[in-house]
C-alpha cells in the first residue's frame, strides 16, 4: 500500500484557543464572559467544523457578474458563492454588527463583537469585508448626525433579522489614486434637486451591498480631498434595476477571490449628501479606521487558522524518523509564529477595546487620540506580521502547501491583501506621524505603555517593561530630531507597533502566569522581545536614493 499523509484537521476553534480564552477572562468581568461564551463555543465549532468543510468544498468556486437578463435588459448583477450567502445569514442573526450597536455591553460590546468576528473570518471566505464596511457605514452615518439617512439605513445595517439586513460597501478607489484620494474625478451634479454621481470606481469592494458610501467632487469644487463630499449611494432602484451604476468588470485579484470586487461607471447615479458638500475624506474617516480595525483583527485572525493547521500537521507528519512536533528546529519555526501572532493578536483588540470606549462616550480626550494613533499602528504591524507568518506556515507544510487543492495557499493569497486595501503600510505609517502630531507628540502613547506595564513583577518581564520604555522613548527623540522623517515612518510606526504589542503581551504574560498558572504567555513575550522591536537604526536617506533609483 501507498502512504497517504493525514491532512491537517481543526477541532471547535474557540475551545481550542488559549490565547483568546485567556485574553476575554482577563478582560471582561465574569459575569458578561459567563454570558458570551456559549456564543463562541458555537462560532467556533462552526468555524472549524461546517463553514470549514463548506469552504474547502467550495474551493474553484468564484463570484460570477451576470450583465444582461434574457430578455436584453443591463442587470448587473453580482452571484456570491454558496459559503457567502450561508455567512450573509449567520453574519446578521449572530449579530456580527449589531452588537456593536445594541449598548448592551457597552464599551465590551467592541470586544465581544471583534472575538466572533475573529472566530467566524478564517472560515467564510473574508466575508469580514462586507462586514467591515457594513460596521463602518454605520459608524459614519451616526457621527455625521444625518437623522434622515440614519433612519433610512442604520436599523438595516445594525439588525439581527437577515430579511431585513443589508450590506454597505465603500467606494474610494479611483484609477488616479487608491493612496492619494484627494485626485478622485468622479462629479457630482444636482439635477432637479437630486444629487448625480458620474464618474468611474476602479476598485469597489462587495458590490453585491445594498448601499455605499463614496466619494465625488460637486461641480465647482476646488481639487484635493477637501473639495470632496460624502455620499450615500442605493444600489438599486425600488423595481430592483441598477441606480446608474455600470459594473463593467470583476476583478481578476492575486488572491480575496470570493470577493466580488468591481470597477463601476457610475452614470448619474442617484445619491444623498451625507453631510456638507465638501471635506468628504473627513467625513468617512469614521469609517475608515473602523475598517482598519476589521483588517488588524482579521489579520489576526488569518494567522491563528495557518498555525492551527500547521500545529496540528506537526503532529501527523514524520520526517528523518520523528513526527515534526518533535524537531527542535520545526518547533522552533512554529514557536516564532506563534509569538508573532501572540503580540499581534493583543495589539488588535487593543484597538477594539479603546474603539468600544469611544462608542460608548467613555473615551477621554487621550484615549481618543492614542485610538487616533493605534488604529493605523495596528492596521500596519498585523498586516505586515500577518504576511509574513503565513508565508511561513505555507513553508511549514513543505509542498504539500504549495500545492491548491490543500485549500492551503488561499491563506497567504487572502493575507497579502491586508497590507494593501485601507490604506498601504507606507500611507498609513505617514498617517500616524500625522496623528502624532495632532495629539502633541509621543507623551498618549508613553504614558498609556507605561500604564499598562505597571502591574508587571515577573523579573523577565521588568526587562521587557525597560526595554519597551526605552523603546518608545527613542521613536519620541526621532521625531524630535525631525531628520529624514519621511523616509523613517514605516520603521517609526512599525517600532511603536512592535513595543507597545510587546507591551500587552507583557502585562497579559503577568496576568496568566498569576491568574492560570499559565507560563505560555511568558514564553511568547521573551521570543517576541528576543525577535526584535526597535526597527529605528542607522539608515542614510543618500544611501537609499542612490539604491532606490539604482544611479
Ligand atoms: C477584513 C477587513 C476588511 C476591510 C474592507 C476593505 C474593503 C476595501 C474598500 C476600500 O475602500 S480600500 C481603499 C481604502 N482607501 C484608503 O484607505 C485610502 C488610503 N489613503 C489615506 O488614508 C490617506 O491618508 C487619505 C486619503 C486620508 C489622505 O487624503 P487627504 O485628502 O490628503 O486627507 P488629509 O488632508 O490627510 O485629511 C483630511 C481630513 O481628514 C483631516 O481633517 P481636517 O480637515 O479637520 O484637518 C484629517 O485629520 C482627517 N482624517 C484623515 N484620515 C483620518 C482622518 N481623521 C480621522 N481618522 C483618519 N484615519
Amino acid at each position: 500500500m501507498s502512504f497517504v499523509q493525514p491532512p491537517p484537521r481543526l477541532v471547535n476553534q474557540y475551545d481550542d484557543d488559549r490565547v483568546l480564552r485567556a485574553y476575554l477572562h482577563r478582560t471582561l468581568p465574569s459575569d458578561f464572559f459567563t454570558q458570551i461564551d456559549p456564543s463562541l463555543h458555537n462560532m467556533g465549532a462552526l468555524a472549524g467544523g461546517a463553514l470549514y468543510r463548506q469552504q474547502l468544498d467550495e474551493r474553484e468556486l468564484e463570484p460570477t457578474l451576470v450583465q444582461w437578463d434574457a430578455w436584453g435588459n443591463r442587470v448587473d448583477r453580482i452571484e456570491v458563492t454558496p459559503l457567502w450567502r450561508t455567512a450573509e445569514r449567520l453574519a446578521a442573526e449572530r449579530g456580527l454588527i449589531a452588537i456593536a450597536y445594541s449598548r448592551d455591553a457597552g464599551p465590551l460590546a467592541r470586544v465581544q463583537q471583534f472575538a466572533l468576528a475573529y472566530l467566524f473570518t478564517p472560515s467564510t471566505d473574508l466575508y469580514s469585508c462586507p462586514l467591515a464596511m457594513t460596521d463602518g457605514a454605520a459608524r459614519a452615518l451616526l457621527a455625521s448626525g444625518n437623522q434622515a439617512l440614519i433612519d433610512r439605513a442604520v436599523p438595516h445595517l445594525t439588525t439581527r433579522n437577515f430579511e431585513r439586513f443589508w450590506t454597505s460597501g465603500q467606494w474610494m478607489t479611483e484609477s488616479t489614486g487608491g493612496s492619494d484620494v484627494g485626485l478622485s474625478r468622479t462629479v457630482a451634479r444636482q439635477e432637479n434637486g437630486v444629487w448625480r454621481l458620474h464618474g468611474r470606481k476602479w476598485f469597489t469592494s462587495a458590490i453585491a451591498s445594498r448601499m455605499a458610501l463614496t466619494l465625488a467632487r460637486p461641480e465647482g469644487n476646488p481639487p484635493g480631498g477637501k473639495g470632496l463630499a460624502l455620499f450615500y449611494v442605493e444600489t438599486r432602484d425600488e423595481n430592483g434595476m441598477p441606480n446608474g451604476i455600470r459594473v463593467d468588470r470583476l476583478k481578476d485579484k492575486l488572491g480575496t477571490r470570493k470577493v466580488p470586487t468591481a470597477e463601476l461607471t457610475l452614470e448619474g447615479a442617484a445619491a444623498q449628501l451625507v453631510a456638507e458638500p465638501h471635506d468628504g475624506v473627513k467625513h468617512i474617516a469614521p469609517m475608515l479606521n473602523v475598517t482598519r480595525t476589521w483588517n488588524s483583527v482579521s489579520a489576526v485572525a488569518l494567522m491563528r487558522r495557518g498555525l492551527a493547521l500547521a500545529r496540528d500537521y506537526a503532529r501527523r507528519r514524520v520526517a528523518f524518523g520523528a513526527l515534526l512536533a518533535e524537531k527542535p528546529l520545526h518547533l522552533d519555526t512554529l514557536a516564532g509564529l506563534q509569538a508573532e501572532f501572540e503580540a499581534a493578536f493583543h495589539l488588535a483588540f487593543f484597538v477594539a477595546e479603546l474603539l468600544g470606549r469611544s462608542d460608548a462616550g467613555e473615551a477621554a480626550e487621550q484615549q481618543a487620540a492614542l485610538l487616533r494613533i493605534l488604529t493605523p499602528v495596528a492596521k500596519l504591524t498585523t498586516a505586515r506580521q500577518s504576511v509574513a507568518v503565513l508565508s511561513e506556515v505555507i513553508e511549514a507544510f513543505g509542498g504539500a502547501g504549495y500545492v491548491e487543492d490543500t485549500g492551503l495557499p488561499m491563506l497567504l493569497r487572502d493575507a497579502q491583501v491586508l497590507p494593501i486595501w485601507e490604506g498601504t503600510t507606507n500611507v498609513l505609517a505617514l498617517d500616524t506621524l500625522r496623528a502624532i502630531e495632532t495629539a502633541g507628540g509621543m507623551a498618549v502613547v508613553e504614558r498609556e505603555a507605561h500604564f499598562i506595564l505597571q502591574g508587571v513583577r515577573q523579573p523577565d518581564l521588568l526587562r521587557i517593561s525597560a526595554r519597551v520604555e526605552r523603546t518608545l522613548e527613542r521613536v519620541r527623540l526621532w521625531l524630535e530630531a525631525g531628520k529624514d522623517i519621511e523616509a523613517g515612518a514605516r520603521r517609526a510606526a512599525l517600532t511603536i507597533g512592535r513595543a507597545f504589542a510587546l507591551a500587552l503581551l507583557a502585562r497579559q504574560a503577568q496576568w496568566s502566569a498569576e491568574a492560570e498558572r499559565d507560563e505560555r504567555p511568558l514564553a511568547a513575550a521573551r521570543r517576541f522581545a528576543a525577535a526584535g522591536i526597535a526597527l529605528l537604526g542607522e539608515y542614510d536617506a543618500d544611501d537609499a536614493r542612490r539604491l532606490a533609483r539604482d544611479e
